[in-house]
C-alpha cells in the first residue's frame, strides 16, 4: 500500500527542504518506499479533519492503510522498522542507532530550536541582543560534543542509518548560520547526508513543490 504524507502547500522555507516532511521523504527514498503526498494550507492543517490524523494541527503526518502517524521521528523510526536500509540488523547497532535518532530530536535540535524561534519572534525585544550569544554558546556545546564524537567518521555509528538521517536533518537548520563550520567534520557529514542519492531525490521532490516545476532529471 502506497503511503500518503502531508506537507506545506506553501512552505515558508521556499524549498530548502527545512520543513519536516524532509526527513520523512528522504526515508521513504532510503528504502526505496513510493508515497504520495497530500498538501495543507495553514488554514487546513488546523481544521477537523487534519486534526484527525495529527492533534496538534501540523505536517507531517504518514497514512498507510488503517495506521495514521504523526511525529516526523515517529514516522522516520516506523519507515526505518518496516524496511530494511535504515536500521541494522545487530540488535545492539540498532538500539544505537534509535539513540542517536533520539539525539538528534531530544539533546541536538532544541538548542537550535531555541535559537530559531529567538530570531523570529524575539529580534524586537530589549534582551534579545544579549540573549542570542548564549543561546549560540549552548549550540556550540553541542556541536563541539558531537563533532568530538563523529571524529572522522563518516557516520555516528559505522554505516549510514536513521540516526544520521535525523542528524544531518536537524543539522542543516543552522545553514548559513555559520556555527556549524568551526567544526569541520560537521559540514562534511552533512554534505555526505545531502550527497545521497535519496536526499537529492527528497530535497527536489519538496523544491518542485514550492517552484511549481517538476524535479529535474
Ligand atoms: N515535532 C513535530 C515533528 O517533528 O513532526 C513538529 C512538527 C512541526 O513543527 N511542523 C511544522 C508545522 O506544521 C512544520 S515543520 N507548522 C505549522 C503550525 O504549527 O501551525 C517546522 C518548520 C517550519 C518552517 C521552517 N522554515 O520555514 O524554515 C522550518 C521548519
Amino acid at each position: 500500500m502506497t503511503p500518503t504524507i502531508t506537507a506545506f502547500e506553501r512552505s515558508p522555507d521556499r524549498g530548502r527542504g527545512l520543513a519536516r516532511d524532509m526527513p520523512v521523504r528522504w526515508a521513504l527514498e532510503e528504502v526505496g518506499q513510493p508515497y504520495d503526498v497530500r498538501l495543507l494550507s495553514f488554514g487546513a492543517m488546523k481544521e477537523s479533519a487534519h486534526r484527525r490524523l495529527h492533534p496538534f494541527g501540523q505536517i507531517p503526518t504518514y497514512e498507510e492503510g488503517d495506521l495514521a502517524l504523526f511525529e516526523s521521528g515517529a514516522i522516520v523510526f516506523h519507515i526505518a522498522e518496516r524496511h530494511a536500509g535504515l536500521l541494522p540488523d545487530d540488535a545492539n547497532a540498532r538500539a544505537r542507532a534509535v539513540a542517536w535518532m533520539f539525539a538528534a530530536l531530544n539533546t541536538v535540535e532544541p538548542p537550535i530550536l531555541d535559537r530559531e524561534v529567538a530570531r523570529l519572534v524575539e529580534h524586537d525585544k530589549t534582551w534579545y541582543e544579549a540573549r542570542l550569544p548564549i543561546l549560540e554558546d549552548r549550540i556550540r556545546v553541542r556541536l563541539g560534543d558531537l563533532s568530538t564524537r563523529l571524529g572522522d567518521a563518516d557516520w555516528l555509528d559505522d554505516a549510514f542509518s536513521a540516526g544520521d538521517l535525523l542528524m544531518v536533518a536537524v543539522l542543516r537548520r543552522l545553514n548559513g548560520s555559520g556555527l556549524l563550520e568551526k567544526y569541520p567534520n560537521l559540514p562534511a557529514y552533512v554534505a555526505r547526508g545531502e550527497a545521497r542519492p535519496a536526499y537529492k531525490r527528497a530535497f527536489a521532490d519538496q523544491l518542485a513543490v514550492f517552484t511549481g516545476k517538476p524535479p529535474a532529471g
